[in-house]
């Protein structure tokens, strides 16, 4: 297992690789081309660049979030066929800069949905939070106005300005779209990107919806094991993976964390693991939380243990963090939090290792 760290790129990240480096126990980075417009080819050049800068500090760069898929391929559009194209050379160069892991999701227009980038906690510190009630009867370009105006100037993946120009439109396009008619669209694209994958020794890994629950009438099928069930179905290959986020799959307590871990790490699906916690106030009202147990609904040893139990040897990183100590960064994206998390990640890991074994 390599412990992993989430990384924008030199440009477009307050956070230095040599302050990932020097994160107790850290191995990695999970880095991305944020440079690259949805659907075009990701060039081998810059993905070898980013493969040298984690390198020179004693970094890996071998796992990436997300090689975004173009909504043509959600909509099942004509149109889909060259992006999957690009998308499978895509693969091919992150595969030649050594990159084992993609993540990716498939959630239509929004790639994660939250009611506020800054609740205040009950210890002054801030966290992305979700609460339905708010929602209700708004327009999406009401919240994505809100949560535009207060990313701190950070650009959000999944909420670019430009992309948002076309929200109306996108709106159009979904309409009458059914849950099954968009799993069609999904796996159309497996069909066609996983044996690609595979010859190039890649693991994808869906990431689940963020809140797992439809939002503005938009269907979503990756919300709970029944549908991370239907997609392992599509395409029969440990290439099709999944990306078990913890916080996201968690945020509806009906999602028995632990035991769809170990259910699809026997099948060799567990691809890439995002820890976090979320404190569940009632269904649909959460608000994200400091990764230890205590702190939030979710127990965080159970979830770990159950990462051994099935001996995941993918990337693993926590997830998003807290504002804390006055950090001012990109939402759940700070340094503090996130390194405090991982460290917690690392102790945990550590105990079980010498409760149980000697991994
Ligand atoms: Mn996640």
């Amino acid at each position: 297992m390599r412990f992993t760290f989430r990384w924008y790129g030199e440009k477009d990240d307050q956070i230095t690789l040599q302050q990932i480096g020097q994160i107790p126990g850290m191995d990695g980075i999970v880095g991305a081309l944020f440079d690259i417009p949805v659907g075009e080819v990701w060039p081998l050049e810059p993905l070898l660049k980013m493969k040298q800068q984690a390198e020179k500090n004693n970094l890996y760069f071998k796992d990436i979030e997300s090689i975004n898929v173009h909504e043509d391929i959600k909509l099942g559009l004509p149109s889909r066929d060259k992006y999957i194209e690009n998308y499978i050379i895509s693969l091919r160069n992150a595969a030649k800069a050594g990159v084992e892991v993609v993540c990716y999701n498939f959630m239509p227009v929004f790639d994660w949905t939250r009611t506020d980038l800054a609740k205040p906690l009950y210890d002054g510190s801030t966290a992305l939070a979700y609460d339905y009630h708010l929602i209700a009867g708004k327009k999406p370009q009401d919240m994505v106005k809100s949560i535009l105006g207060n990313s701190n100037g950070f650009v959000l993946p999944g909420w670019e300005p430009e992309r948002l120009g076309e929200l109306t439109e996108l709106f159009k396009q979904y309409d009458g779209m059914e849950e099954d008619d968009l799993r069609n669209n999904l796996e159309y694209f497996l069909r066609a990107v996983i044996p690609e994958a595979e010859k190039c020794g890649i693991k994808m890994a869906i990431h689940p919806d963020d809140p797992p629950i439809s939002v503005f009438g938009l269907p979503r099928i990756v919300k709970n094991e029944k549908d991370l069930d239907k997609i392992a179905d599509m395409v029969d290959s440990e290439s099709n993976g999944f990306t078990i986020c913890t916080g996201s799959l968690g945020s509806n307590l009906k999602n028995d964390i632990p035991h769809i871990i170990r259910k699809l790490g026997k099948k060799k699906r567990v691809a890439f693991m995002h820890v976090r916690n979320v404190q569940v106030h009632e269904p649909w009202v959460f608000n994200e939380v400091a990764h230890k147990s205590k702190e939030g609904s979710l127990d965080i040893f159970e979830i770990m243990k159950a990462i051994y139990d099935i001996d995941f040897d993918g990337p693993i990183r926590p997830d998003h963090g807290r504002m804390i100590w006055n950090e001012k960064g990109r939402p759940g994206y700070g340094l503090f939090d996130r390194a405090l998390g991982a460290n917690y990640l690392c102790g945990l890991w550590d105990a079980i290792n010498r409760i149980y074994g000697k991994k």
